[in-house]
């Protein structure tokens, strides 16, 4: 069973809990995407009929609309039945980091504005608490002297040995640039970062930020696929 597999696992019982006639929040990522497609052969064979698909990217959005989901926004649906969504980490209190893909500010939105959010992610996600992992804990930022928020940053989680680097891409070293046309600041931590919504408020109180990958008490649901087999966690 390779990840993908497992992947394709979780996000397929994922869209079990797709109903006809539901507004969908429609995730980003690689495990995201097989319940995108997985939507799009239901509403093909007839199984499913009626949906509407938010999508929390451009990506998901071009590649919802080539499979022929019909799409709409937050503007038009401010309120959501459903969204699916894959994660870089999920703790024991399905507390999340996401945004390793970028989407994190329009993914927290879509997730934020529906009544159930079903967690998509194979086993290697699950962690004992979120940023430990060494891994990044992505911030958006606006571009306007990034170097002075980024550093603001660091400064915040100083004593958990905070390193805060600006998220490039590795050929061209150009900043990577969201759908928001903002940045990225990537923080890693050599420390456990303590109370999760203390570091919420004090990185969102920072003028320069736009949102954190953080998604704390937000997913109701968090579908684990792993070798051996596949798990439901509810909040
Ligand atoms: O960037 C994101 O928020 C993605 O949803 C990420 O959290 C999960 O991506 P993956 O399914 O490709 O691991």
């Amino acid at each position: 069973l390779t990840q993908d597999n497992l992947k394709r696992i979780a996000a397929y019982k994922a869209v079990d809990y797709v109903q006809s006639g539901m507004v969908v929040g429609l995730g980003t990522g690689s495990t995201a995407c097989h319940a995108v497609d997985r939507i799009a052969d239901l509403l093909r064979q007839g199984k499913l009929s009626g949906i509407v698909g938010i999508p929390t990217s451009t990506q998901t959005h071009q590649q919802a609309l080539s499979l022929g989901i019909p799409l709409s926004d937050l503007d038009s649906h401010p309120s959501l039945d459903l969204a699916i969504d894959g994660a870089d980490e999920v703790d024991p209190y399905l507390n999340l980091v996401k945004g390793r893909g970028g989407s994190l500010l329009r993914e927290k939105m879509v997730e934020g504005a529906c009544k159930k959010f079903v967690v998509i992610v194979d086993e290697s996600k699950l962690v004992k608490h979120l940023g430990g992992s060494g891994l990044a804990m992505p911030v958006e930022i606006v571009p306007f002297c990034w170097k002075f928020t980024a550093e603001r940053l660091r400064l915040l989680f100083e004593d958990a040995g905070c390193a805060a680097k600006l998220r490039t891409f590795s050929e061209t070293g150009e900043p990577f640039v969201t759908d928001n046309k903002n940045y990225i600041v990537d923080l890693y931590f050599k420390k456990d970062i303590g109370d999760l919504k203390a570091a919420s408020d004090a990185i969102l109180r920072l003028a320069g930020v736009v949102e954190h990958g953080m998604f704390i008490d937000m997913a109701t649901t968090v579908i684990v696929a792993g070798k051996l087999g596949v798990k439901v966690l509810n909040k």
